[in-house]
């Protein structure tokens, strides 16, 4: 079959709720990709910061093959032999006390939302149902009823409506909006570090330690998504750590399992999901050996391959050679580590014109609300590999 082909068979029968560019992959290895006709791309959207350790790492596939052949599945109405030490090995990694173990990274948002209400009305004394969560405009945090529901972004709320009561939305970087949005009836503040999807949104320096202090003071849970933010991307373990501060609660997915499987999990101080009770929260595949065994060697490539330190000096080089563009339509480049965003002005027609350009001369990137392209790599990344794509990125959007 050719392109083409295949993308008849998806227009055709798939439901129409992306709008990819027209490239038809069937082979992924580090930073690459191939495409049926056998051409070769860098992958620089790493799947939205899934495969950070880059495509098919042999040593998680590895994993996944071997316990793949023993034992998948067991449900949690019984124990098996990953999760006790994936547990351990994730708590001492990032500092944690507690882990609730999910799929999706919304489902672990999903179950945040849930255990830190729980805990609103067991623990604080927040009257039953009158929990409320703080959130920042232009959030993403998944694509659930109750998630759109504190959502600002018309494109994923429209015509799904009715909503999630319980939620107050803020403007993002602003920690005296966050103040004054402040009741009794207040448990948590939601929240990324960097907006990824909203465009690589850095906050002002020292907002995440204030609303750190203010949470301190206020008896309110920081929940840090960190499902794109987290596991290396921007060059810390976790882009808390650029504050250098800790959340209460910590969010993670993607990466987790390097895209071999959907991994997601909640991390916690013992205060929140200790209100959970048996039978109050779970799900089939949540916890499930499979998925422990290939999570537990993803956080070993991580770690042993020294992946975050890459991010930070890869991160430093793309970016000054992004910076070294002169074209008058370039708003901004800004990132953290290999979290890097491009923001034109409007002028200059929208980015994914861009995209589309540099699909043809072999790198595959996304643009993010109209006028910002996202580069993202796998963290495995070289700095030959950086020259090859700053080579091809360079004259694009320098015109
Ligand atoms: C899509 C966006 C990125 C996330 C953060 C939770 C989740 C995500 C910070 C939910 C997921 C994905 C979803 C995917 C595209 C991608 C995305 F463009 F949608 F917004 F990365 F920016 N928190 N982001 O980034 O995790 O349930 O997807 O596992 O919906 O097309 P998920």
């Amino acid at each position: 079959m050719k392109p083409q082909d295949y993308i008849a068979l998806e227009n055709e029968y798939g439901a129409h709720n992306y709008k990819p560019l027209d490239v038809v992959l069937n082979r992924g290895e580090g930073v690459w990709v191939w495409d049926v006709d056998g051409n070769r791309y860098m992958d620089c959207l790493s799947a939205y910061s899934a495969v950070n350790q880059g495509h098919c790492h042999p040593r998680i596939l590895e994993a996944m093959r071997e316990q793949a052949g023993k034992l998948t599945l067991t449900s949690r109405a019984f124990r098996n032999d990953q999760l006790g030490p994936f547990y351990n090995e994730l708590c001492a990694l990032t500092n944690s006390h507690k882990v609730l173990p999910m799929n999706s990274g919304a489902e672990a948002v999903e179950t945040a939302i849930k255990a830190v209400r729980k805990w609103g009305y067991l623990e604080k004394g927040v009257p039953e149902d009158k929990a409320e969560i703080i959130v920042c405009r232009d959030n993403f945090h998944g694509r659930t009823i109750s998630i759109i529901s504190f959502s600002t972004d018309p494109t994923s709320t429209s015509g799904f409506g009715p909503f999630t009561p319980g939620f107050k939305v803020v403007p993002f970087g602003d920690a005296d909006a966050f103040e004054a949005a402040i009741t009794e009836n207040t448990v948590a503040l939601l929240v990324e570090p960097i907006q990824g999807e909203a465009g690589v949104i850095i906050p002002p320096g020292g907002y995440l330690r204030r609303v750190r202090e203010i949470c301190d003071e206020r008896g309110i849970q920081l929940i840090l998504d960190e499902i794109q933010t987290g596991l290396g991307r921007t060059g810390k373990l976790l882009a808390e750590e650029h504050e250098g501060i800790e959340a209460d609660i910590t969010l993670i997915g993607k990466a987790l399992s390097g895209g071999f499987y959907p991994v997601s999990a909640v991390l916690s101080n013992t205060e929140v999901l200790g209100v959970l009770r048996p039978g109050e929260h779970g799900s089939t595949f949540g916890g499930n050996p499979l998925a422990c065994a290939v999570a537990r060697t993803a956080l070993k490539v991580l770690v042993e391959e020294k992946l975050v330190e890459n991010a930070e000096k890869m991160g430093e080089r793309f970016m000054a050679g992004l910076r070294s563009m002169e074209n008058p339509l370039i708003r901004e480049v800004r990132g953290r580590g290999l979290l890097i965003g491009v923001e034109f002005k409007p002028e200059a027609g929208g980015a994914r014109q861009y995209c589309l350009k540099l699909k043809d001369a072999g790198l595959l990137c996304k643009e993010t609300h109209d006028n910002i392209i996202r580069f993202a790599p796998p963290l495995v990344i070289t700095p030959e590999q950086v020259d090859w794509a700053l080579e091809r990125i360079v004259p694009i959007l320098s015109k």
